[in-house]
C-alpha cells in the first residue's frame, strides 16, 4: 500500500497530462509510461534499405510493389497519437512521421467488395482489420519516431500505427497489405485476442479466460 500510495504521488507531480485529461484519454484499466515498452515475439529483422519491399496484393485492381523510395514520395505527415497496449500500458503524445494508410490507397486502388485488410509483417506476423479502421488521418505507415527514423527494435525501417486500436493492431516490420473480401484472423487475434480491438470497450480477449498478468510489460525491454 505504502508503495502504491508513492507512486501516485510521484505521479500527480509528473510533468503531463492534467488528471482529468488523463480520466478522458486513459482507456478502463491502462495505465501511463513514460516510457517505450519494446513488445514482439521473434528477432528483429535486419533489412537493406535499397532491397526492402512492401508488398500490396489480393483484393486490388493490380498487384503492386512499393520500394522504400516509392514510399517516401508519397505525401509525409506528422500525428502525435495516443498508444494502448493490451498488456495494460498506454503512451500519450507520441509523434509518429510517414505516409497516411488513406494516400496509400489512392495510389493502389482496392476492389469495392475489399472490405478488410490483413498486414504481413516479419517475423511471420499477421494482424487483421476492418479498411474503414485504415482510412483515419492518424493511421500511418511510420518511418519516423519522436522524429528521427524508427529504431530496429520499434519496426524500421516502416512500421504501421493505427492509435485507436490495441497496439498488437500495429505491425511492426511490415512487408505486405493483401485486401479481402472476407475477414480472416491475424496471428494473435487468432490466439485469443479480440478481433476488433477497441481499448475504450475494453475489447482485449475473445474468451473471458484467457490470462494475461497485469504487470507482464513491465519486464520486456525499453527504449
Ligand atoms: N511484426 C510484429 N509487429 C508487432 C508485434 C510482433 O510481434 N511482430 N507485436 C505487436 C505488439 S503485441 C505490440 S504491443 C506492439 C509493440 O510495439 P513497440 O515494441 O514499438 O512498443 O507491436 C506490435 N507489432
Ligand atoms: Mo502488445
Amino acid at each position: 500500500m505504502e508503495d502504491k500510495a508513492k507512486r501516485l504521488k510521484a505521479a500527480s507531480r509528473r510533468i503531463g497530462p492534467s488528471a482529468h485529461e488523463e480520466g478522458d484519454r486513459l482507456p478502463p484499466g491502462q495505465s501511463l509510461t513514460d516510457r517505450f515498452p519494446i513488445l514482439h515475439i521473434g528477432e528483429v529483422p535486419r533489412y537493406e534499405l535499397d532491397t526492402w519491399t512492401l508488398r500490396v496484393f489480393g483484393e486490388v485492381e493490380e498487384e503492386q510493389t512499393f520500394t522504400y523510395a516509392d514510399l517516401l514520395q508519397l505525401p509525409r505527415v506528422q500525428s502525435v497519437s495516443d498508444i494502448h497496449c493490451v498488456t495494460r500500458w498506454s503512451k500519450f503524445d507520441t509523434v509518429w512521421e510517414g505516409v497516411r494508410f488513406r494516400d496509400l490507397l489512392a495510389a493502389v486502388s482496392p476492389k469495392k467488395d475489399a472490405g478488410y485488410v490483413m498486414i504481413h509483417a516479419d517475423p511471420d506476423y499477421e494482424t487483421n482489420l476492418p479498411l474503414t479502421e485504415l482510412m483515419g488521418d492518424d493511421v500511418l505507415l511510420a518511418y519516423h519516431y519522436d522524429g528521427k527514423p524508427l529504431t530496429p527494435k520499434h519496426g524500421w525501417p516502416i512500421r504501421l500505427v493505427v492509435p485507436q486500436l490495441y497496439f498488437w493492431k500495429s505491425a511492426k516490420w511490415i512487408r505486405g497489405i493483401e485486401f479481402m473480401k472476407e475477414d480472416r484472423q491475424g496471428f494473435w487475434e487468432n490466439h485469443g485476442f479480440h478481433n476488433e480491438a477497441d481499448p475504450f470497450k475494453e475489447e482485449r480477449f475473445s474468451e473471458e479466460e484467457y490470462e494475461m498478468p497485469e504487470d507482464e510489460w513491465k519486464y520486456c525491454d525499453y527504449d
